[in-house]
């Protein structure tokens, strides 16, 4: 997608900070982080949401969800870490390339994301 952002970190036409990366996941700093450590982990190709992920793709996904969440852990001393993910814009999508945060989280940090349900 040429005007995609995130596909313009992919092809390296826009600097990022990259966390972790294989031959189809890329993971890098939020560029307006909730806390230090925010990362996004992306697809490289371009889908927009969820919705479109296929099977494959969602499984390398996955695995880097785990494995940038084990370096939030041991790397950061995070207590834990969200994983979230907007789709569609009336749910905060901003960037329609699908993602997923990942937040450190500390204990007594008071960080208020999401609604609590
Ligand atoms: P969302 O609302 O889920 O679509 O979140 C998009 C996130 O992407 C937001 O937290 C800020 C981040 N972001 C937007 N543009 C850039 C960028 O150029 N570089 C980086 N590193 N992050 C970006």
């Amino acid at each position: 997608m040429q005007d995609c952002i995130f596909c313009k970190i992919v092809r390296g036409e826009i600097p990022s900070a990259k966390v972790y990366e294989n031959d189809s996941v890329l993971c890098f700093l939020d560029v307006a982080p909730a806390v230090r450590g925010h990362s996004l982990v992306i697809p490289r190709e371009h889908v927009e949401n969820i919705l479109e992920i296929p099977e494959d793709m969602a499984a390398h996904l996955h695995e880097a969800i785990r494995r940038v969440g084990r370096g939030i852990i041991q790397g950061l001393k995070a207590d834990g870490f969200n994983v979230g993910m907007n789709n569609f814009q009336a749910a905060g999508q901003v960037v329609m390339h699908a993602h997923w945060h990942l937040i450190p989280r500390f204990h007594g940090d008071g960080l208020q994301l999401w609604p609590q349900y």
